[in-house]
């Protein structure tokens, strides 16, 4: 069993950029036998103060870029974790993109690795999505579920006039899928503002919501 004393370590390095030290530490925690989600759960409150950080002007862009490099290889060094703990057979499909302008990816492809442990068929668009191509993918794929993600708060208007587009623009005949948002700074009250049906905190969550509404259409 890892102590909080241990997660808050791997935080510190993850604040600090410590690339190496970060992957070795989250190697000997799983060693340890500790969970995939914990691990996660630690490096993303790291994640958040290099943000934090680089709002105050005491990390560049380049420190953002050195994060994102060092939060995609732990992605990568965890996923066979979750494949290892997360087993299903549930049977929907689900839609994915990061709404247009905004290309933060790790969040949203953390989801899609998730989903498809439990089983699902994930469409994933990428990132700066237009709605557009949203729509077209909605009608080729015909998704059970669209899961937007959405990191800047410059985004929650694309976000909002995407889901609009979706439902105005959709052929009477398609019924429109209820629509998941999630990433960064969004919260039930985003969701209200740009009328999606779901808010996930995170993507343990997001694939909760996709199960139920799978289970219940
Ligand atoms: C790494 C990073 C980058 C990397 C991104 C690498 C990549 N391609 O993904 C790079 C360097 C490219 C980058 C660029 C920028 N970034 Co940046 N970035 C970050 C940072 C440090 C970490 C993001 C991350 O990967 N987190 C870890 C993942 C796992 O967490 P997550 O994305 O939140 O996802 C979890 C949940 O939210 C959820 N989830 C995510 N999506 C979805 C979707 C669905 C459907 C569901 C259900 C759930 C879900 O599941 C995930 C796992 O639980 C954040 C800080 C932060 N607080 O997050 C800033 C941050 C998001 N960036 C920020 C900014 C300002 C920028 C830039 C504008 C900087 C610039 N001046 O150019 C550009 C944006 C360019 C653009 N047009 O998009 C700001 C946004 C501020 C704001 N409120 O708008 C932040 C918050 C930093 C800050 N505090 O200032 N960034």
């Amino acid at each position: 069993m890892t102590t909080p004393r241990e997660h808050e370590h791997l935080r510190s390095l993850v604040v600090d950029l410590r690339e190496s030290e970060v992957i070795a530490e989250v190697t000997r925690l799983l060693e340890a036998g500790d969970t995939p989600e914990r691990i996660l759960e630690s490096c993303q409150q790291g994640m958040a103060i290099v943000g934090e950080l680089y709002e105050q002007s005491r990390y560049y862009i380049a420190g953002l870029i050195m994060a994102g490099k060092i939060m995609q290889e732990l992605s990568e060094m965890l996923e066979p974790h979750f494949q290892q703990r997360f087993h299903g057979e549930a049977s929907g499909k689900v839609l994915m993109a990061t709404v247009q302008g905004d290309i933060h990816y790790i969040g949203k492809n953390l989801v899609k690795t998730l989903l498809k442990c439990h089983g699902f068929t994930v469409r994933d668009l990428g990132e700066d999505v237009s709605p557009q191509d949203i729509l077209n993918a909605v009608l080729e794929f015909k998704p059970d579920v669209i899961g937007l993600s959405a990191l800047l708060t410059a985004c929650f208007d694309p976000l909002r006039d995407t889901i609009a587009h979706l439902r105005t623009n959709l052929p009477p005949d398609v019924k429109l899928p209820p629509i998941m948002i999630g990433g960064g700074a969004t919260d039930d009250v985003v969701r209200q503002y740009v009328r999606a049906d779901h808010w996930a905190a995170d993507a343990i969550s997001g694939v909760a919501i996709c199960k139920k509404i799978v289970a219940n259409p």
